[in-house]
């Protein structure tokens, strides 16, 4: 494929992985096989397997360079990749070599990959996505470039002190990062500040009225770049991960000025841009340090793309030919300016010219439905950091409102409506318009979001562009949430009908006469088992949490959100604590069964830590009640990352999808649990209803309101109370709590969650109460036997093949980037 001189691969045998092992904990980790640290042996493990890729990576590079195709440019604050060993390992096929491996030299190759620190760089589902979503387009060999933030500090790490969450920094990079390579010398310059001028260019006739940015200060961005191995497919893209550093300038102020601690102080202020990932999700903080990361991302990767990826000389008239910057929500949105900037000023393009390219250049996926999480801008904040790019919204506004007028007359209410500043409560830039009025395509994540962007959130842009709306459903990657995390199913899927379903998930499908194959059901129930066991000794060794082995796995794992609804699950442990302890119940007639929660609460968010906690106390009281902890357990392991969740998820039975219908964007566990062979408790929501349309509704319990039904509810006011007075079952879980049972005896630790479920009671979970308890009576009678759930649990597998993030890649190039695997 190259004329440049590559070095060669090391030899593919577990004595080449030796040699090369051995080298790189000599040469590289400076120690030997016996004096070495887990630390020093995983990190020349992580090396070694790196130079297997090291090829490809530096093939797939060039090619694209060299054939300079369509690609596209996913742009994203978030990406939360999870350990990268196993997916390298996988990648360049060498799992059984480097367990060999390891074996002859004394090593534990299970040892090692516990030693990995995940890169926590995202908060939940979008920055999981995005990791999807680049894992998928190398596997299909997709040109393409993920550009991020390499934060120094990814997700917080939680822990429990009374129940109550606690945050501690996460210093990811601490044990050194063998699966990054720096790039000082590409640093890029990134400006801030300061203000415009305005000047004329040319004379007479000629004469146009310019601005110029005169910016206040500077920072550089370095940087750095990940591996993305596509799965035995000879391509390794690349994700670009940008670190703050202060100028040069700032040094040579030290020995202008003689003032060193300014200077250093200068310097910090510089470096905290990429220093921590903000753990809100769902609420924008409108943090200034917020916007100054997601100017500083943007900025350096439309440099980079244009002065490095670009040949020189390239005529930027032509830039949507050769790329598609995908706006991964709304965060990246200000690249939108920035590329007007860069053309108009920078280029001299005249300001139509560059709007049609930079029109062209943008595509738009919104990740949420809740009003609180579309994220505004002060103008204020953002014309005192970006004067120049405040005028050019400005300008892209303008001219927008003007077509706006031309259809539809002077409505000016509508005008208010769909403007991209905001006057109230504030003036402000809503950057989900900007990103509408920019973008070629604007998609929802699930068929049911994206039909309610274009219904309500932002029904007045669909209806001036309707051919821009679109949809793309979610999908996860089955290399690492089925053939990495799953290796006993995935074991038995290929046995059963090969295994060309890593790379075609659709093939799936051939598994459905084995749901009626009673020897397949017992070893899918065998492997099921044996993943509890995994995650039993897990939960042991990680959290010192003990739990049953053979109960049903009931999970709801996801970030701790009032809609997504952990309240509603944990009122029903509630109740059934309750029908125990008070003798309804007898333990013979109930199934066993272990909840497992798994939940991070954005810091501030001070409604979901109560929430948090009261799931902590209900856990300890139910735990340690005698009769009651016979046949039901809760867990909450403190923590949950994407390393837990490869071990939780293909050991559920049951999978908690439960927000209320209307909020849940799509999910994307959802689909994890499904292909795992769990079944789902779920309402009509976001991926759900796809979920449920796929495996069927004798496969999937189903559940509470719709969303028409809620929104009704919500039109004619919805009164909570109302529930608590008539269902004496609900009455008696909220007076638990009330009364202080799982607070020894303290009414006034949770009167906050209590009061507000009975007053306002947002996300209606009183509502659905009842219907959730009924469902969940579904589920008991449908566990009682073996055959009948593991049937409905091989054909969620079977079924769910659609849920691949190869699919929704197929989608994103058809219907928004129109770009192609690059062919061999
Ligand atoms: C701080 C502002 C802010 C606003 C929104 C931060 C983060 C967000 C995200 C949109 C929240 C998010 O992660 N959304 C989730 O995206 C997933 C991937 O598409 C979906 O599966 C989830 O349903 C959606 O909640």
């Amino acid at each position: 494929m190259t004329d440049t001189p590559l070095i060669t691969s090391p030899e593919h045998s577990v004595e080449g992985f030796v040699r090369e092992f051995l080298r790189e904990l000599n040469f590289t980790q400076g120690t030997v096989l016996e004096r070495a640290s887990t630390n020093d042996t995983y990190l020349a493990l992580a090396r070694t397997v790196r130079h297997y890729l090291m090829a490809r990576w530096m093939e797939t590079t060039t090619a694209h360079y060299r054939r300079q195709p369509k690609a596209v440019a996913y742009l994203s604050a978030e990406f939360l990749l999870g350990r990268q060993l196993d997916n390298a390992l996988l990648a360049a096929d060498l799992e059984e070599i480097a367990a060999e491996a390891m074996a002859s030299l004394g090593l534990d190759l299970d040892e090692l990959r516990q030693a990995e620190v995940e890169p926590g760089l995202g908060n939940g589902g979008l920055g999981r996505l995005a990791a999807c979503f680049i894992d998928s387009l190398a596997t299909m060999s997709v040109p393409a470039i993920g550009y991020g933030i390499r934060y120094e500090y990814g997700i917080f790490r939680q822990t429990f002190v009374d129940g109550r969450q606690v945050e501690e920094p996460d210093h990811w990079l601490d044990n050194g990062s063998p699966w990054e390579f720096a790039h000082p010398e590409h640093e890029v310059t990134v400006s801030f500040g300061g203000h415009t001028e305005k000047y004329t260019e040319g004379e007479g006739d000629d004469a146009v009225e310019r601005s110029r940015w005169v910016p206040g200060w500077q920072v550089l961005g370095v940087p750095y770049n990940y591996m993305v191995p596509g799965y035995r497919n000879g391509r390794v893209n690349t994700l670009r991960l940008w670190s703050a550093r202060a100028t040069h300038a700032f040094d040579l102020k030290i020995f202008n000025y003689g003032d060193y601690a300014e200077a250093v102080r200068a310097q910090t202020f510089a470096e905290n841009i990429s220093k921590v990932l903000y753990p809100e999700d769902s609420t924008p903080q409108g943090k200034e340090l917020r916007l100054q990361q997601q100017y500083f991302f943007v900025a350096c990767s439309l440099r980079d793309f244009i002065d490095q990826l670009l040949p020189e000389g390239f005529d930027l008239h032509r830039l949507h030919e050769r790329i598609c910057f995908q706006l991964n929500d709304t965060h990246p949105v200000i690249a939108v300016p920035e590329l007007m900037r860069i053309l108009v000023d920078e280029q001299g393009f005249a300001w139509e010219e560059a709007w049609e390219v930079t029109r062209r250049c943008f595509a738009y996926t919104c990740h949420t439905l809740l009003p609180e999480a579309l994220e505004v801008w002060p103008v204020e904040l953002l014309g005192r950091l970006l004067p120049r790019h405040l005028e050019i919204i400005y300008r892209i506004n303008d001219e927008f409102l003007d077509e706006v007028r031309a259809t539809y007359g002077d409505d000016e209410l509508l005008v208010r409506r769909m403007s991209i500043i905001a006057e109230h409560p504030f003036r402000a830039v809503r950057m989900a318009h900007l990103a509408t009025v920019a973008g070629t395509r604007v998609n929802g994540v699930a068929e049911l979001h994206s039909q309610l962007l274009r219904d309500k959130v932002l029904a007045d842009f669909a209806r001036l562009w309707p051919e821009k709306f679109t949809n793309v459903t979610n999908g996860v990657t089955p290399r690492r949430f089925v053939r990495l995390a799953n290796p006993g199913l995935s074991a038995l899927v290929t046995e059963a009908i090969g295994d060309g379903w890593v790379t075609d998930l659709d093939r799936l499908r051939e598994l459905e006469p084995f749901a009626d194959d009673p020897e397949f059901r017992r070893r899918f129930r065998d492997v099921k088992a044996a993943n509890k066991q995994r995650l039993v000794e897990l939960l042991e060794r990680r959290d010192g949490i003990e739990i049953p082995t053979d109960t049903m796995l009931d999970v709801m794992v996801k970030r701790l959100h009032e809609y997504k609804r952990q309240t509603l699950k944990i009122l029903h442990v509630i109740s059934l604590y309750d029908r125990i302890v008070s003798g309804e119940l007898d333990v013979a007639e109930v199934v066993p069964r272990t909840v497992v929660f798994g939940a991070k609460a954005a810091p501030g968010y001070v409604m979901a830590k109560e929430i948090i906690a009261l799931i902590n106390h209900v856990g300890a009281v139910v735990n340690s009640h005698p009769v009651a902890s016979q046949v039901l357990r809760v867990a909450f392991p403190a923590n949950y990352d994407v390393t837990v969740a490869e071990t939780l998820i293909p050991a559920a039975d049951l999978s908690e999808q439960i927000s209320l219908a209307g909020k849940e964007a799509s999910g994307t566990g959802n689909m994890k649990f499904a292909l795992n062979g769990a079944l789902t408790i779920g309402t009509d929501d976001g991926a759900n209803v796809e979920i449920r349309q796929l495996v069927g509704d004798d496969n999937f319990f189903l559940f509470g309101l719709t969303e028409p039904e809620a929104a009704a509810i919500a039109e004619t006011g919805y009164r909570p109370s109302a529930y608590y007075e008539e269902n004496p079952v609900l009455r008696r879980a909220l007076d638990l709590v009330a009364r202080g049972e799982f607070s020894g005896g303290d009414r006034s630790v949770f009167e906050p969650v209590v009061s507000n479920l009975l007053g306002e009671d947002r996300f209606m979970v009183l509502a659905d109460f009842q219907a959730y308890l009924d469902a969940q009576d579904r589920v008991e009678a449908a566990y009682r036997d073996p055959e009948a759930w593991s049937r409905s649990a091989v054909l969620n597998v079977a079924r769910s093949g659609f849920f691949s993030s190869d699919r929704s890649m197929r989608d994103y190039l058809d219907r928004i980037w129109h770009a192609e695997p690059l062919a061999d």
